[in-house]
């Protein structure tokens, strides 16, 4: 069973991570961790503060000679912002004269923090509901990703629309129709979405969600959208069917919504089916050179809450960031006055960021699911567990089935 913990507050010295349950003699190069930290703090429309951070983790513990000894794997991201809030974030500290923030936004999680907290400062909410908490994840998951690129299992996502506008073309049709380009897999997928500052797949749409960008700073406005994060390589029989929580899809949604201002989560065509006759819906099974496959993927990859074999499809939806330049109605919480809300340093978009951290958290999930079918203290063992399943199950199949 693997697991992760992050601890770290925004604008703390860092933030720290402890991740268990990864067999011995995986190959991790701090490097790795390092490029999707900084795929993480890409896209155009974040604010001043990724000016400030370069992310990198720093390998505390788990790793020796660039191999996992099977032992809990520490990390820590250091923040570069520390310096300016030495004054007001040192946990040592007496509480001194500093200034109280008491005029929630709406949309983010100060008012239902300082509720539930019983804190007298915003701040206090303020410091771990950041998505700041979110590289952690990322330099957590990025074990994952790495444990799942020996199985030939790869990740990549793409922004669908932002401010609501998508493409001409919309990938995610090839996706749902199995009508990929050769030699597709997921990584290809980030590998050209890498490469456009919004994370898009099209050149003119590109330029058009610029443009809204620009306009919705200009009027101190923020924006959202939506992404697709994909999975291949994933093999047949991930998850089962046989209770709630044991469900592939299950688990994916779970931890898509626990990213920081995620909204909504929908597994292959989700949505659209759902306004659809079931004859359009499903993908019909065929023989194709003996062997039998699907003629569509609109299940995303999952039936039963059991992977398929054929491409995990995720997306998921970012509402707007909830702080505004030009901020809308709150009530101050020390006058008890109406006022317009407070305006702080934030992102303006942060979807390209938040469709990385979604590959992350999938492939958190993806590596607990094979962990949990194939178990083993070192790779090796993961891998002998792998390699008798996968090279048995058409055997065992047409055995099964015989008359
Ligand atoms: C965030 C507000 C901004 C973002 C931050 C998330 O930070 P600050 O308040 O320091 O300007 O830049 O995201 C990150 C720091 C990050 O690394 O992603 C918020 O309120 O959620």
């Amino acid at each position: 069973m693997i697991r992760f913990i992050t601890a770290g507050e925004s604008h703390g010295k860092g933030l720290t991570t402890i991740i268990d349950g990864f067999p011995s003699n995986l190959k991790i190069e701090n490097e790795y961790i390092n490029f999707h930290l900084k795929r993480r703090q890409m896209g155009y429309g974040r604010g001043l503060r990724m000016k400030i951070e370069t992310d990198t983790a720093e390998i505390l513990s788990g790793i020796r000679f660039q191999k996992t000894l099977g032992t809990p794997i520490s990390l820590f991201v250091k923040n570069y912002d520390w310096e300016n809030w030495i004054d007001k974030m040192t946990p040592g500290k007496q509480e001194t004269e500093v200034e109280k923030i008491t005029v929630p936004r709406p949309g983010h999680a100060d008012l239902v923090g300082v509720t539930k907290y019983n804190f007298n400062d915003i701040r206090n909410s303020i410091e771990r509901s950041s998505a700041r908490e979110t590289a952690a994840r990322v330099a957590a998951c990025s074990i994952a990703r790495r444990f799942l690129e020996e199985f030939g299992i790869s990740i990549g996502s793409f922004v669908e629309n932002i401010g609501g506008i998508f493409p001409k073309e919309n990938f995610a049709d090839k996706l749902f129709n199995d009508k990929l380009p050769k030699n597709f897999n997921g990584w290809s997928l980030s590998e050209k979405s890498d490469k456009s500052s919004v994370r898009v797949l099209d050149k003119d749409q590109e330029e058009k969600i610029i443009r809204k960008i620009k306009s919705a700073k200009k009027n101190g406005d923020t924006l959202g959208g939506t992404f697709y994060t994909v999975a291949t390589g994933v093999p047949v029989g991930l998850g089962s069917f046989i209770n709630y929580d044991t469900k592939l899809d299950a688990e994916i949604a779970h931890i898509m919504m626990g990213i920081n201002a995620v909204k909504g989560v929908e597994i292959g065509t989700g949505f659209k089916s759902a306004d659809a006759f079931g004859s359009v819906s499903h993908d019909e099974i065929v023989k194709k050179n003996g062997l039998i496959v699907r003629k569509s993927n609109r299940a995303g990859g999952i039936e039963g809450g059991i992977s398929t074999g054929l491409p995990i499809i995720v997306r998921a939806a970012m509402k707007p960031i909830a702080t505004l330049m030009s901020p809308i109605d709150t009530v101050d919480l020390s006058t008890m006055k109406q006022i317009k809300a407070r305006r702080e340093r934030s992102d303006f978009v942060a979807v390209p960021a938040c469709a990385v951290i979604a590959e992350s958290m999938l492939a958190w999930v993806l590596a607990k699911f094979m962990l949990q079918k194939f178990g083993g203290d070192s790779i090796e063992e993961t891998k002998d567990n792998y390699n008798s399943y996968t090279e048995n199950i058409n055997k065992r199949m047409l055995k099964n089935f015989k008359k």
